[in-house]
């Protein structure tokens, strides 16, 4: 895999007004989230604070049929921790979740892997008709962090997220609807203007308001206190897991472009 071009433009930054709006732009990798996409993201984020932005929209191209494939698989680390808390992933997720105004995905295209859980962690979701949300550690063998567990089980019943994490299979657009991803399912044609229409009712609110009650929302959801004896059981659980034969064999399908066989060791 070529090493990536650190001039390349994977990530378009626009402001109009109090609206900015980042846009995935990494088409030959279906916008997968690379450790250099993603430090354009947070780069672009920390751009907007620091212009008083008020409200960010998250987007792919018009004509994307991919929003984003998830995290980049060729980044994943073999034997150890693929989510640890400093991974590029994980930072942009807290970059997001700490943005002081509304972050909007706005969603045309399928959504893979860490990027549903990037999804999750905006405050809110748009999409059309041709949006879908896998989570897809199933298919790589791959044990989830305890973050981003939380971040599903937030927003979305518990018999659907073990649905989502056990089959590994797309929520299509109208259950991402019904059971709450989504905040609005709008048609292809009027995606854009819904969004920014509503982008632009919250850029007229008070931005104090809306700042600390996004941070108090964050802080209130992240009260799930774990005991000693549970943070060790699940950092005992996923290390198993991330050092198993069956986590090496689904990197290495995917890069043979062939179905993984797991042996569950
Ligand atoms: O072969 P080339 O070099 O052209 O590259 C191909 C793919 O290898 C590449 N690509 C990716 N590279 C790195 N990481 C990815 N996640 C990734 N996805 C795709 O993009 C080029 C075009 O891919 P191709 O031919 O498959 O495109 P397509 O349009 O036929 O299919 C699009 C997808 C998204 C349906 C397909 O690419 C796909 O299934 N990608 C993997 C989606 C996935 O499983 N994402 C999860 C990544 S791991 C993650 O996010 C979490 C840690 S977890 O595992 O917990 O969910």
């Amino acid at each position: 895999m070529p090493a990536p071009d650190p001039a390349a433009k994977l990530v378009l930054s626009q402001q109009e007004g109090q609206i900015g709006t980042l846009t995935l732009n990494l088409p030959a990798k279906r916008n997968a989230l690379s450790h250099a996409l993603v430090e354009q993201l947070i780069g672009g984020f920390d751009e907007f604070a620091r212009a008083g932005v008020r409200v960010v929209v998250l987007r792919a191209p018009a004509d994307a049929k991919v929003w984003s494939a998830g995290h980049d698989i060729n980044e994943l680390p073999h034997a150890s921790d693929p989510l640890q808390y400093s991974d590029p992933l994980e930072r942009l997720l807290r970059a997001v979740a700490g943005y002081s105004g509304p972050v909007i995905a706005m969603i045309h295209g399928t959504v893979w892997g860490g990027a549903t859980d990037l999804v999750l962690s905006c405050d809110l979701a748009i999409g059309d008709e041709t949006c879908s949300f896998a989570i897809t550690p199933a298919n790589l063998g791959l044990a989830y962090n305890t973050a981003g567990l939380l971040h599903f089980l937030r927003r979305l019943p518990l018999n659907l997220v073990k649905e989502m994490f056990f089959t590994a299979a797309p929520l299509k657009a109208d259950d991402a609807a019904k059971w709450g991803l989504l905040n609005h399912l709008v048609p292809a044609a009027t995606l854009e203007q819904f969004t920014y229409d509503l982008a632009k009712v919250m850029t007229t609110k008070a931005p104090l308001v809306l700042s600390t009650v996004k941070e108090q929302l964050r802080l209130l959801s992240q009260a799930a206190p774990l005991t000693p004896d549970t943070f060790e059981r699940v950092q005992e659980l996923r290390q198993r897991v991330y050092q198993s034969a069956d986590y090496s064999e689904g990197i290495q399908a995917f890069h043979e472009k062939r179905k993984p066989v797991f042996k569950g060791a």
